[in-house]
């Protein structure tokens, strides 16, 4: 918590390091409350930093000083200074020892940030800036050094991890034990990690692509140790994937994971010793969803990549966070693509994307994928960062090919390995290995906002010309009212009437046939002209989704069903199933308003049918083709939302699409409801996902027949992904004993698990009819929740501010104020978790009058309740701004 307003942050303020930390030695005696923990750094003065002897800046906070000492001399407190934020030291040598000792509370740590207990276990989390709460450090990931950790703790904690390699291990007074760990590569802090408890572990071994044996080690508490296999099974074909597709090679003998409760985030990339969030690593059939393992199979993948992209290489500054994070998720995104279904993976990518990270382009707190300010970064490990800059990383690779890319990143890696780079530095290496020049290119960096693309054409039939005309723009962000053109790789291809992919000749072009193009577009409008078309073409715009943009092109609905057949990308098959479910969801909304009767367009019914009928489609494309854009999609999507109607026409629009579809839609669940030993593979997952997506819309009619499968595949399942979707079909349907007696059931059979009953908790959470404000409150006073479990809140609180459109948005503002009142009580238990719960009334300004004073009054409401953590107070001042 602060005193004052916290300060922003400015990346134009950047400068190099005053002094460099060449080693790093640490030694703790770890206590609940009292871990004592003693540094002593070899500093130098940055001979790139300038001239003179400034003082020496460590940053700390809530830390107990014991002492100070300089080349052996203990200073006297007189000799320093020591504020809120670190100590000031004042230097009169190039080159000194310096030996520090502090205190710290573990047990005390809520935040989830530097040392704490978790379940009594011991781990550290450093990103972003967690080291200053272990120790004063110049917590900066531009500082690298090498680390060497000593940790004593008690025999019953037997487990004791840091990074790199253990070196030795002994007794200490009888009762108490040590490990020291050295780790060989130079680090900054943020990566930095220890772990000490009671665990277990599962081990495996890896041969390296030139020949070395690396040892594979899973820990986890007993009890979740037989949960460990298909992380164990994900850590190795990530390993063999970096190396085929990057010619990465893991560098030390040994590679841990760590699973623990209370973790804020997915999981974390510490060198050599990753840890996870539980929810993100542990895995049976019996009760992991086939989402959970997919998740867990990118998650893994995600941190083991890092190991190159962040860690070899990591970031000068924070504001390049997205240099590691929007990287890593292109490759864990690529990686997962290649494992499973590569259209699927793209559709739930993109779907999230369009969702959730257009939202946040759209608020208070848009920023750049390099962001140029912050007051706290803990606030922009964000959508944007992350996939939005996954997707900026994606056009580099489209615009130059995957040979083409792959010398960039050879470039990439060989120039900087060992240092800190800047995302400047990433595009000058594609740059440079191709030969071509990025200038244009890098606004995707520095302008924040989601582009539009009005696309219009026309066709001259007498002279078998094509031409399509693009104009670009984008809409103001905070701080950044003009925007300069985007450079936008547009990738498309024509359909003739029957389907047939067109060839597509450019103006003046001799090149062969093609049926694919991907078009540069770099200018504020822009005609592309394609001759000898034979007939009036239908364009498939923006395959694969190669740009994150909002494409308006005005498709009849005839078009869009000829896409959804025939298109040869199926993304877009997929795209233009959305964007006809969109067309008659908005009509449905102007009726809600004008009071008409609703009526759902059959034009949209008899497409569905049709995908329902086609043959040969991938159980799991088809299963997103029928899946209608969530509430959250809708209102992203409107000018101004109108929560009112987008719930009422979502709703006549699945019960019509339900009952309408009823005979087509059981027998596809006949057809999928076979016994087949579980498998979380990608044909089995299709087939799962077509047929729980049939199950969840029989149930929409609140047939008894329909309720009755849903009861029997619930009692019969033999893996959660049936057992799950069966009981989410009933609570959310049938608001009767039924429900209720499933989901005692389901609980008393998993109470003892954690992730399960996370599950338990969010389903009820969203559920439409039982997650009404009064049910969340009740789940709150579960014996299983906690708010001091970041996943508990996440499956209660997020989910019911996130997933449950119908109940959250409560026409008379309960729901705003309720979530209002939580995320004050949470700020002053992890601020992180309360800044990130409060997204939803940020979004204020976009709803129609009713709902926007009550949000607005809400939010008000936070920023009015006291002394607000530095995190909270970014998110809900930056909210309140009205300009
Ligand atoms: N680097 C991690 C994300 C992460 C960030 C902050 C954390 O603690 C507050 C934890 C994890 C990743 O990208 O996976
Ligand atoms: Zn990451």
């Amino acid at each position: 918590m602060r005193d004052a307003q916290p300060g922003t942050v400015y990346l134009k303020d950047y400068r190099q390091p005053d002094y460099l930390v060449d080693s790093t030695r640490l030694r703790f005696e770890l206590e609940p409350n009292a871990t004592l923990v003693q540094s002593r750094l070899k500093v130098r003065r940055n001979p790139a930093a300038g001239e003179g002897l400034p003082p020496l800046k460590l940053d700390g906070v809530n830390l107990e000083l014991l002492s100070v000492a300089m080349d052996g001399a203990p200073l006297a407190a007189a000799d320093f200074t020591c504020h809120d934020e670190g100590l000031s030291i004042p230097v009169d040598r190039a080159e000194f020892t310096l030996e520090i000792c502090n205190r710290i509370d573990p047990e005390g740590n809520t935040s989830l940030e530097g040392l704490y207990l978790s379940n009594g276990m011991y781990c550290t989390q450093c990103e972003a800036e967690g080291f200053r709460k272990i120790t004063y450090y110049p917590d900066r990931p531009d500082v690298l050094s090498k680390f060497t950790a000593t940790i004593i703790a008690p025999r019953d904690y037997p487990i004791l991890l840091s990074n790199g390699n253990e070196v030795e291990r002994g007794e200490i007074d009888g009762d108490r034990h040590f490990v020291t760990w050295e780790d060989p590569f130079a680090k900054p802090a943020y990566l930095f990690a220890l772990v000490a408890g009671r665990l277990e572990k599962v081990e495996d071994r890896f041969t390296t692509m030139s020949g070395r044996e690396v040892v594979l080690q899973i820990f986890t508490e007993p009890k979740n140790i037989h949960k460990c296999a298909h992380a164990m099974a994900s850590l190795k074909a990530a390993m063999r994937w970096d190396e085929e597709v990057y010619g990465r090679e893991y560098d030390l003998d040994i590679f841990m994971i760590v699973a623990v409760d209370h973790f804020n985030m997915g999981a974390m990339e510490n060198k050599g010793l990753n840890i996870f969030n539980s929810a993100c690593v542990l895995a049976s059939p019996e009760t992991a969803t086939d989402a959970a393992f997919q998740r867990i199979e990118s998650i893994v993948a995600h941190e083991y990549f890092h190991n190159w992209s962040g860690n070899r290489v990591t970031c000068r500054d924070w504001f390049q966070l997205s240099l590691k994070e929007g990287f890593t998720v292109f490759r864990d995104a690529e990686f997962s693509a290649d494992m499973n279904s590569r259209a699927v993976k793209r559709i739930e990518d993109v779907s999230m994307l369009r969702t959730a990270q257009f939202a946040e382009d759209a608020g208070p707190m848009s920023h750049p994928v390099r962001p140029d300010s912050y007051m706290e970064i803990s606030n922009f490990y964000t959508l944007t960062v992350y996939e939005k800059g996954a997707e900026v990383v994606r056009m580099i690779h489209t615009l130059l090919g995957p040979e083409g890319f792959r010398r960039g990143s050879d470039l990439y890696f060989d120039r900087h390995d060992g240092s800190a780079a800047t995302c400047e530095d990433f595009i000058a290496a594609m740059e440079d290995a191709n030969g071509v020049e990025l200038q244009q290119f890098r606004r995707w960096y520095s302008q924040a906002g989601t582009p539009i693309l009005e696309i219009s054409d026309d066709y001259d039939a007498k002279q078998q010309r094509y031409v399509l005309t693009v104009r670009q723009s984008c809409p103001p962000t905070p701080g950044q009212p003009e925007k300069q053109p985007f450079h936008i790789p547009l990738k498309m291809g024509l359909l003739g009437a029957d389907g047939s992919a067109l060839p597509l000749v450019a103006e003046g072009s001799s090149e062969g046939e093609i049926n694919e193009r991907v078009l540069e577009i770099t200018e504020a409008e822009q005609s592309f002209t394609f001759e000898n078309i034979a007939e009036q073409p239908l364009p498939s715009l923006l395959r694969g989704f190669s740009a994150p943009v909002k494409v308006r092109y005005d498709y009849t609905p005839a078009q869009l069903r000829l896409l959804m057949r025939a298109d040869r990308d199926a993304f877009n098959r997929w795209d233009a199933s959305q964007r006809l479910a969109f067309g008659a969801m908005a009509q449905l909304q102007r009726d809600f308003r004008a009071g008409i009767a609703l009526q759902l367009s059959s034009e949209l019914v008899e497409a569905y049918r049709s995908v329902l009928q086609q043959e040969g489609l991938d159980p799991a494309l088809v299963a997103e083709m029928l899946t209608l854009p969530s509430a959250q999609t809708l209102a992203e999507e409107a000018e101004t939302i109108d929560a009112e109607a987008i719930i009422a026409a979502r709703k006549f629009a699945e019960h019509t699409l339900a009952e309408a579809l009823y005979d087509e839609l059981l027998a596809t669940y006949r057809r999928l409801n076979h016994d087949k030993p579980y498998r979380p593979v990608a044909d089995d997952i299709a087939e799962r996902r077509l047929k729980n997506t049939a199950l969840a819309y029989l149930c929409v009619t609140e047939r008894k027949d329909a309720l009755a499968l849903a009861e029997a595949q619930f009692v019969a399942a033999t893996n959660m992904t049936d057992s799950s979707a069966a009981l989410a079909a009933l609570v959310n349907r049938a608001d009767d004993q039924c429900a209720e007696a499933a989901l005692q059931s389901f609980y008393e059979r998993w109470k003892e698990d954690d992730q399960v009953v996370d599950l338990w908790l969010g389903l009820q959470s969203s559920s439409p009819q039982r997650g009404t404000l009064g049910a969340v409150r009740a789940l709150m006073l579960h014996p299983a929740f906690e708010l001091t479990n970041p996943n508990r809140v996440r499956a209660v609180l997020g989910t019911f501010a996130n997933r449950n459109f119908t109940q959250f948005h409560q026409p008379d503002g309960s729901g705003f104020h309720f979530l209002a009142a939580q995320v004050i009580a949470l700020d002053k238990l992890n601020p992180q978790i309360a800044a990130r719960l409060v997204t939803p009334l940020t979004r204020w300004k976009k709803y129609r009058t009713g709902p926007r004073e009550a949000m607005h009054a809400a939010l008000q409401s936070v920023m009015a309740s006291g002394q607000l953590s530095a995190d909270l107070y970014e998110v809900v001042s930056k909210s309140l701004k009205t300009d």
